[in-house]
């Protein structure tokens, strides 16, 4: 970073309403983004935390019409069920709105106007897919086809999931409309574009020249979009949900949804900040840092930057830590195939157990490379990392001092070096863990963090305070005082990560925590809040500057209230301080419940199997074979076609295929064994008239012989019915 600065806005991508968020969303984008702010925070840094709902564009649509409700009710049911699961989460931003609200409506269509005005867009009229039957434009995923790259024969109009390629709807290969079906014409129509090919050489600047800092991911794919070279980019669309395109002649066009989706950031500031708003957007000593996933990151680096540019008024992002994919048992995320792992329904069915989600997404978020969630991996991590290390280290230390020292924080009557060896590591860890937060290598802080938590357990195990205490109490009081110190040390460091834990430990410690300023500070609102032990998250307010303590400060009612700066020392808690309730800190995982998690994902899978088998089933079956050689009349009318009953049916023992019919021909009564049992019964062959072709060279069949063949329709599938004539005729008739 080359300048300084005062504050930082946080925003996150804002989730589309037409689904629940799921693990894949948490991972790459607000996950990290909840422990980022938690932790400038508790530095005492100014943080606006921004997010909302996306709302508008064609995936809300679809769903809309696949439920037969109206847009609007899709992004009203989900809007509600993503805000609460992120509170559930202990995700909270300072603003959760959404992109249909007016403020947003007014602040787009501004930002547009303004650039219209000033001549920033380029207006062409082009052929684009249009639906006959649905009378309508096809924009981005209203029309479907096979990816030119990849070969997926279900790529959208904007993008193929299966390989990640950015598309437009020329490319598709065999377009059709996602509406009705049918293959799209071309039609005339007008658009406003972004003329990006102007903003190139600006761009290749300001990223490639002067954001060398910013992850190798997201640095990479600028580059490689910049070297691709950069076309106008449209930024209307022919759709009817959406934000009208605020000009005149328009009737009938909207925003393109990622045109107004990134303003939505803006929108959600101003909605919270009517009056100071502007600082967090074009105070030059605010910076901003943009949490998405990778496939955002075109839009977030190169698109809204070259917006704003335009617009000219706007702050540029300083960064945008983007992450790559998590899959899922292997497989890759899917909203449509349902393989996800909803947060709504894991708060609904893992109960305390937020952190375990946080950690485990933490652990093993996609920073550098896709990775992947397994259910045992997260029971793994919660019993051999949260329960064995982390829990049970402050379960014994918490546990022995209620025993031993009645609750109460025991002197330092006998150090030893090996107290000062193992404090003296923690600090080492802190640096470690603040310079990895501060380059989002999460993963890597919270490896610091359960480090300090190691190290914890390490000295108990190999200091034996359980044994120590029948011969030495003054011994066992110095190592009972140094695992207090390190409890309260994993108290402050492990806030970002596993709030609600972090919570619990302090109410067990009985301590508050400085968690620093909210988004208020600044505006004449008292800028310190902190957590009092027990009292959940009750913010309480004092003027304190937070991260500045050179002491353990006492809140209000006398407890010590820990900050960020304090981690790492060695006097946390003082003598004779008193320690609340004991209490399970995390609980084992058992096989059964990630089994069931397993067993409902088999469940769907072996779904998802018979419908694509069913669907390529139903294709197969409309595969019309092509039209035979010719024949002459003659080669027909040597053909003896006519009608028959069949008499009697049975199986043709030891085979699935054959039935062995007695029929009735009119000339005669004889037995053909036809290849249909997969088709009929015997029971549904008996009496039925069919056509059969009489003079066919009789064959043995399985020892029996066959004269005669029974004529059937064949679909594409291979599934066989037999001909029968419109209404009961004689048998023998002949068929010509
Ligand atoms: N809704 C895309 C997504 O969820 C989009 C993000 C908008 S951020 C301005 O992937
Ligand atoms: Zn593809």
């Amino acid at each position: 970073m080359d300048r300084e600065f005062k504050r930082t806005l946080v925003t996150c991508a804002l989730p589309y309403a037409n689904g629940p968020v799921h693990i894949g969303h948490l991972a790459g984008v607000y996950v990290p983004a909840d422990v980022y702010v938690r932790y400038l925070r508790m530095k005492g840094e100014d943080v606006l935390y921004i997010c909302g709902s996306d709302e508008h564009g064609v995936p809300i649509t679809i769903k809309a019409k696949n439920r037969g409700v109206s847009p609007q009710d899709v992004v009203d049911e989900y809007h509600k069920i993503i805000k609460e699961s992120f509170s559930g989460l202990g995700i909270n931003f300072d603003i959760y709105s959404r992109t249909t609200s007016e403020v947003h409506a007014k602040t787009a269509s501004a930002f547009f106007r303004k650039l219209y005005d000033e001549g920033k867009f380029v207006t062409k009229e082009t052929e684009q897919y249009y639906d006959e039957e649905a009378k309508t434009f096809l924009a981005d995923r209203y029309i479907t086809g096979t990816c030119p790259k990849c070969g997926n024969p279900n790529a959208y109009g904007d993008q193929c999931e299966k390989c990640g390629s950015t598309l437009s709807p020329e490319e598709l290969i065999d377009p059709k409309s996602a509406l009705s079906g049918s293959a799209p014409v071309k039609r005339k129509t007008k658009h406003w574009y972004l003329p990006l090919d102007q903003y190139e050489p600006w761009l290749r600047d300001w990223i490639l020249e002067r954001h060398k800092e910013w992850k190798t991911n997201v640095y990479g794919q600028c580059k490689s979009w910049l070297d691709g070279g950069l076309q106008p980019r449209a930024v209307s669309r022919d759709l009817d949900w959406g934000i009208p395109v605020p000009v005149e002649g328009a009737e009938g066009k909207v925003l393109y949804v990622w045109f107004d989706a990134p303003i939505g950031y803006i929108s959600n500031t101003r909605e919270l900040l009517p009056e100071s708003w502007e600082k967090w957007w074009k105070d030059p000593e605010t910076r901003i840092v943009n949490f998405i996933g990778k496939d955002n990151i075109v839009f977030h680096c190169i698109v809204f930057p070259s917006m704003c540019k335009g617009e000219g008024t706007f702050n540029l992002t300083d960064n945008v830590p983007a992450n790559e994919f998590l899959n899922l048992e292997g497989d890759k995320i899917s909203t449509s195939r349902n393989w996800a792992v909803w947060l709504n329904e894991y708060i609904g069915q893992f109960p305390g157990q937020e952190d375990v989600l946080r950690y485990v997404l933490c652990a093993n978020a996609p920073e550098t490379k896709d990775n992947d969630f397994t259910w045992k991996d997260f029971q793994q991590r919660n019993n051999s990392e949260l329960v064995a290390i982390f829990g049970n280290f402050v379960n014994r230390a918490v546990v022995l001092t209620g025993k031993y020292f009645g609750g109460k924080v025991p002197a330092n009557l006998k150090p030893e070096a090996i107290d000062k060896e193992t404090l003296d590591q923690i600090l080492p860890c802190r640096e470690s863990l603040e310079k990895n937060m501060e380059t989002f290598h999460f993963r890597e802080a919270l490896k610091d963090a359960m480090n300090i938590a190691r190290i914890g357990n390490k000295y108990i195990s190999d200091s034996e305070p359980w044994k120590v205490a029948k011969t030495d109490m003054d011994r066992t009081a110095s190592i009972l005082y140094t695992c207090l110190q390190i409890c309260a040390d994993l108290a402050i460091a492990f806030e970002p990560f596993t709030p609600f834990s972090a919570e619990k430990l302090r109410g067990m410690l009985g301590v508050g925590l400085d968690a620093g300023r909210d988004y208020r500070s600044g505006e004449g609102v008292p800028t310190v809040n902190f957590y009092a032990p027990g009292d959940g998250r009750a913010l309480h307010t004092s003027s304190v500057i937070p991260g500045c303590s050179d002491a353990v400060m006492p809140g209000p009612d006398g407890h010590p209230v820990l900050s960020w700066n304090d981690l790492g020392r060695t006097d946390l808690l003082p003598e004779g301080h008193e320690l609340g309730e004991a209490s399970l800190l995390f609980a084992k995982i058992d096989d059964p419940v990630v089994d069931a998690q397993v067993n409902r994902l088999h469940e769907i899978k072996a779904a998802n199997e018979a419908a694509a088998a069913a669907k390529a089933a139903a294709e197969a079956a409309k595969k019309i074979q092509p039209q035979k050689d010719e024949v002459s009349f003659d080669d027909f009318g040597r053909m003896d076609i006519r009608t028959a009953t069949v008499l009697a049916a049975e199986r043709v023992p030891k085979t699935d295929k054959l039935l062995k019919l007695t029929i009735d021909t009119g000339i005669d009564t004889r037995t053909i064994v036809s290849g249909i049992a997969e088709y009929y019964t015997p029971e549904q062959m008996l009496g039925r008239q069919i056509c059969i072709l009489a003079n066919l060279a009789p064959r043995v069949i399985r020892g029996i012989e066959s004269k005669g063949m029974i004529l059937m329709a064949k679909q594409g599938d291979g599934k066989m019915r037999f001909i029968t004539p419109e209404e009961v005729v004689v048998n023998g008739a002949q068929i010509g």
